[in-house]
């Protein structure tokens, strides 16, 4: 077997370029952390590289997001970057999409696209193949960068020109059936960003270029968010569906969207003080980020494009669509935005680059590098991610490069501690400390984080 030791590595041996100063470019707190932190690096404008540490990040959310898509039962596919433009003219968006679309032409001439979303080419996918109401309902997706050519690319990787997303398209044959597969994906979108750390509120929303007459956009509360929000604090207890949660049980799911969206929740352009009918003890008057955002659009897309089955009686029928993005570039800095302090990233356990950090304060001193390696060897064989700060540094670069990253353990490792048996267990989330056994610390490391 060949055995992968990208889940423990020595701060030597890995590329982690962390900044002490500031970025002056940078204006929000995850923008900062970012690039300090040495996650990403602006390749131009609104376009990033993703370094070792920042992937690993993009890497867990994208696969929360796969996971919660699955158990709801869409299914993973995967498009191309690059779209011919034929089919966005056969939509009638290749008009309406304006600047925001970059355009590209091949050595033939012909006219193509860097893709900015993928209703087109799913439902050109479905038309060629699926014949009859018994294949439905479908719900396909994947999770694939896209262009936008945004006017203000700004925020780092929150507001760029390419990101990542993850994009659904559910097929059915009636508007009933599609509600079904609405609330399936509402459902889902609950589950994934609660196991981010992160409390979302669905809001209704504006269907922009997407169009359609419902939609759902999903915000996360912060300081920096682009959009201004009004809510109910009932929001903030609202019970998350459990991992269990029955997609089959249609109208449990009908409930539980019901449930999330009966109190008052609306972005600024929807906001009528005047009129908002929650008093003001009870009132959330905060600023959000769009962290996902679901469509109903009935036949907008499949009338254009021929997307037709034989239904029942063998009569045609022009299946129902719905569209569910997921920012998965975006939610990286979204979660630094709501989970962080001065000192740098808390990253929740579920997405955390690495679960611990271990400090040695006296490299090249016996028994520290004796201790470390230890504790290093004991937590890889057990498969546990760990970072190693193994460099001849100064404890206070160390300790403040550590809490800059933000990995939910820290076991620092000194000379004066050893002499007693003890190494110090830092968790960086409220930043209790207690000095352990190295066989009591790693045993809580293992206990408490997932493998
Ligand atoms: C839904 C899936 C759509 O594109 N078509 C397919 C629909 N919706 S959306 O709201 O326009 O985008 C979905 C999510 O993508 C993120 N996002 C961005 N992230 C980073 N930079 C951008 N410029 C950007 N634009 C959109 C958001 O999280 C959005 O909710």
């Amino acid at each position: 077997m060949i055995r992968d030791n990208s889940n423990a590595v020595r701060r030597t041996r890995y590329f982690l370029p962390t900044l002490k100063e500031t970025p002056a470019e940078a204006q929000i707190v995850s923008h900062r952390m970012m690039l300090r932190a040495g996650m990403v690096r602006q390749a131009s404008a609104g376009i990033y590289s993703w370094l070792p540490l920042g992937l690993r990040v993009l890497k867990k959310i994208e696969q929360i997001v796969r996971e919660e898509q699955n158990r709801a039962g869409a299914q993973e596919m995967l498009m191309p970057t690059i779209q011919s433009a034929d089919i966005w003219r056969q939509s009638g968006r290749y008009d309406d999409y304006g600047k925001e679309m970059l355009r590209i032409s091949d050595r033939h001439e012909r006219e193509m696209l860097y893709g900015p979303t993928n209703e087109e080419l799913v439902t050109q996918i479905f038309a060629g193949e699926v014949r009859s109401y018994r294949d439905l309902p479908i719900n396909l997706y994947h999770i694939q960068w896209k262009f936008r050519d945004e006017v203000r690319p700004r925020f780092g990787v929150m507001r760029g020109r390419e990101f990542y997303m993850k994009d659904a398209y559910s097929f059915d044959l009636d508007a009933e059936a599609g509600r079904v597969a609405y609330n399936k994906m509402f459902v889902a979108y609950l589950r994934t960003f609660a196991r981010m750390g992160l409390k979302v509120i669905p809001m209704r929303a504006d269907t922009g270029p997407i169009g359609g007459d419902m939609s759902h956009e999903f915000l996360i509360l912060a300081e920096t968010g682009e959009s201004e929000v009004f809510c109910h604090k009932a929001y903030l207890d609202m019970e998350v569906p459990a991992e269990g949660v029955d997609y089959g049980d249609h109208a449990g799911l009908a409930d539980i969207v019901r449930r999330w969206t009966s109190e008052y929740a609306v972005t600024d352009e929807m906001h009528d003080p005047a009129a908002c009918p929650v008093p003001a003890d009870k009132l959330i008057a905060a600023r959000g980020i769009e962290v996902g955002h679901i469509f109903f659009f009935g036949t907008k897309y499949s009338e254009k494009m021929g997307a037709r089955v034989a239904g029942p009686g063998g009569e045609e029928v022009t299946v129902e669509m719905g569209s569910y993005g997921i920012g998965v570039s975006r939610l990286a800095g979204a979660i630094i935005e709501a989970c962080h302090d001065e000192a740098g990233a808390i990253w929740p356990e579920s997405v955390a680059p690495f679960q611990a950090g271990l400090v040695n304060l006296r490299q090249g001193d016996d028994a520290c590098d004796a201790a470390c390696e230890d504790i290093f060897a004991k937590l890889r064989d057990a498969g546990r991610e760990v970072l190693y700060d193994d460099r001849d540094e100064r404890a206070g670069v160390k300790f403040a490069d550590m809490d800059l990253i933000g990995l939910p353990w820290q076991v620092v490792v000194g000379p004066r501690g050893l002499k007693n048996g003890v190494v110090e267990l830092k968790r960086r989330a409220g930043g209790a400390r207690e000095e352990v056994s190295i066989e009591s610390a790693l045993s809580q490391i293992m206990d408490r984080s997932a493998s």
